[in-house]
């Protein structure tokens, strides 16, 4: 009877145990045939206890056998169950290293700077000398020679960042100008792209740090209305279309008459926002022609020769172009959102 059970027990044990589908199959075959209280081969065992003692041995063989041909059956399957995880592991994780690499990811130049280029070429073809400047500057440079004394008003318009050992970083580009006309002298066309500085509270419209392109031009009888000439001539090639201007009145002590070159609003149209302070114009190119003192100062005669001079706010006409409606944007380097130029 018992080496029935034994032999039954065994041969369906093995056939399950080859079919067994997972390590938790086969973890639940091991507990029915092993199991310590009510394992099958635990209850067998407690059966022999009956039988006589030859019988019991003989028995006791077959079962031990069984026993033995299970355990290694067990064995392989969880060896097996091992080995496939194994190899689906690594094939999961297998990289081909001899694929091309995917290279670098291809970028462009920032908005700022196609606009900047943009201008250096157009202004180049009209004859201008592109010209830089230091960004930390003298007093002398950056007020004096503008026709801006230690004690003159105009001084307080530009919040400036003065440093510990009297230099300062330039409130606008406008030194350049003066730079330009010490070194190379009438007659003289030259542009000056650049950043400029001011301690300045930052919202939609104002940055402490942001770009500025300032222009010059010293020739004999240059009138305003060259300077508009070539104000027009910018404009419609950023904008390659008309957009509405508005000249008005302007002071600056460098310039005599100034002038504030206003556009219409490109974010609203005109109706109001937050860019155009809810005036529906932008203040971008203040200009003027240049005032007898400063040609002085920098050593050329103002009876012989006269000038214009505009400091575009370069980072504004980028935010008109491309209708950016906060210039803390354009001074970030998110990614997201300079890719869509
Ligand atoms: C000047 O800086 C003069 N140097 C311009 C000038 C040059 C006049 C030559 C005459 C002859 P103003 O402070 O207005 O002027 O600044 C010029 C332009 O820079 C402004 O119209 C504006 O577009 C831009 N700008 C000024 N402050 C900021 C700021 N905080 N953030 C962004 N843009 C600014």
């Amino acid at each position: 009877m018992l080496d029935r059970r034994i032999q039954e027990l065994e041969s369906g044990s093995l056939a399950r145990i080859r079919s067994a589908r997972s390590p938790d199959d086969l973890e639940a075959i091991r507990v029915e045939l092993f199991g310590r209280r009510d394992g099958a081969f635990t209850l067998i065992g407690k059966e022999m206890g009956r039988l006589k003692p030859d019988e019991r041995r003989r028995i006791g063989l077959l079962l031990n056998a069984a026993k033995r041909n299970l355990e290694e059956a067990l064995d392989l399957k969880k060896r097996q169950f091992a080995d496939a995880e194994l190899s689906a592991r690594l094939d999961a994780e297998w990289i081909d290293l001899t694929l091309p690499a995917p290279g670098p990811r291809r970028g462009h130049l920032h908005p700022m700077t196609q606009i900047q280029r943009e201008l250096e070429e157009l202004f180049v073809s009209l004859g201008f000398t592109v010209l830089d400047g230091p960004e930390v500057e003298t007093e002398y440079h950056n007020f004096d020679a503008l026709n801006i004394p230690a004690t003159h008003p105009a001084r307080d318009a530009q919040d400036t960042f003065w440093l510990e050992n009297g230099l300062l970083l330039r409130t606008h580009t406008s030194p350049v100008q003066v730079r330009g006309m010490e070194k190379l002298g009438p007659p003289l066309r030259m542009i000056a792209p650049g950043r400029a500085f001011r301690n300045e509270t930052v919202d939609a419209s104002h940055e402490h740090t942001f770009y500025q392109l300032e222009g010059m031009m010293v020739d004999r009888d240059v009138s305003v209305a060259h300077l508009l000439y070539f104000m027009r001539t910018l404009l419609a090639a950023i904008f390659k279309r008309e957009v509405e201007v508005r000249l008005r009145p302007g002071y600056f002590p460098f310039v005599e008459p100034g002038f504030e070159l206003d556009i219409r609003c490109v974010i609203c149209g005109g109706t109001g926002c937050a860019v155009c302070k809810q005036n529906g114009w932008v203040e971008l190119l203040p200009c003027g022609l240049v005032h007898p003192n400063v040609l002085s100062m920098s050593g050329i005669d103002p009876e012989q020769w006269n000038g214009f001079a505009f400091g575009l706010g370069l980072t504004r006409l980028a935010m008109m172009r491309h209708a950016i409606d906060d210039i803390r944007l354009l001074q970030g380097n998110d990614l997201r959102f300079l890719e869509q130029f």
